[in-house]
């Protein structure tokens, strides 16, 4: 049987920098051919469920927009992220099931868990920082607002408690990164942080 592949999820608040760090991360391992997906999305079906969940016009229910990203999530590791690591590739996530415990369970107090057949991230860089900064950084770049980020800013610090909480339980996976700091230097820690886990899949 061949070798797991390496599992990297990037985490945190709305315009933390995960999408421009998991980008930034798919390029350094580009010899390795890593596969890039990001949440929701990722499959045909999971993109038809994140216009749903992102289309400001909907009410869903809590716990329905729960299940929801969990179903894009559950449709993306049958067809993409179990196929990838069980045939020994790099996967680079930019969001993973930690973004259900942290906004349904901490923004929204939904009560989750880890559903048994959703494969562990091997390591995971949460970008943390002032929740404001991520959200101004949207603004300066122009982005309306979707479903998500139009919530209160009491529900953004919930996110961000709930991702500190996470963290804090599970110190061997999860790294801390100041999401503050430049975008090359989160990189070059990113890959600091990375240089040992990829010598033992050479
Ligand atoms: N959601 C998602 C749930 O509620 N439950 C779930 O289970 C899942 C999977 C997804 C929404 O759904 C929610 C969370 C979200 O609200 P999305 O559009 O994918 O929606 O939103 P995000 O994943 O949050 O992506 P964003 O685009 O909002 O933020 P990123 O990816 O953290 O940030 P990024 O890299 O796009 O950067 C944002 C801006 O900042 C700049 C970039 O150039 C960009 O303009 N930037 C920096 N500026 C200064 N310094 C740096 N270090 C910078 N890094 C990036």
């Amino acid at each position: 049987m061949a070798k797991r592949g390496l599992f990297i999820t990037f985490e945190g608040t709305e315009g933390s920098g995960k999408t421009t760090q998991a980008e930034l991360l798919g390029e350094w391992l580009a010899k390795r051919d890593p596969v890039v997906v990001r949440e929701p999305g990722g499959t045909e079906l999971g993109e038809q469920i994140r216009d749903v969940l992102l289309y400001k016009g909907l009410e869903i229910d809590a716990e329905a927009e729960m299940y929801l990203f969990m179903a894009s999530r559950r449709q993306l590791i049958a067809e993409v992220i179990a196929p990838a690591l069980a045939s020994g590739q790099v996967v680079i996530a930019d969001r993973f099931h930690d973004s259900t415990l942290a906004y349904q369970g901490g923004g929204r107090g939904i009560p989750t868990t880890w559903p048994p057949t959703f494969p562990r991230p091997d390591i995971t860089f949460l970008l943390e920082g002032p929740v404001e900064t991520g959200l101004s950084r949207h603004e300066q770049a122009g982005k309306s607002k979707d479903r998500m980020e139009q919530e209160s800013i009491d529900f953004h610090r919930k996110v961000a408690e709930a991702y500190d909480k996470l963290a804090t339980a599970e110190p061997s996976r999860f790294v801390r990164l100041d999401a503050t700091g430049s975008r090359d230097k989160i990189h070059l820690e990113v890959r600091d942080h990375l240089k040992p886990l990829l010598e033992g899949k050479d």
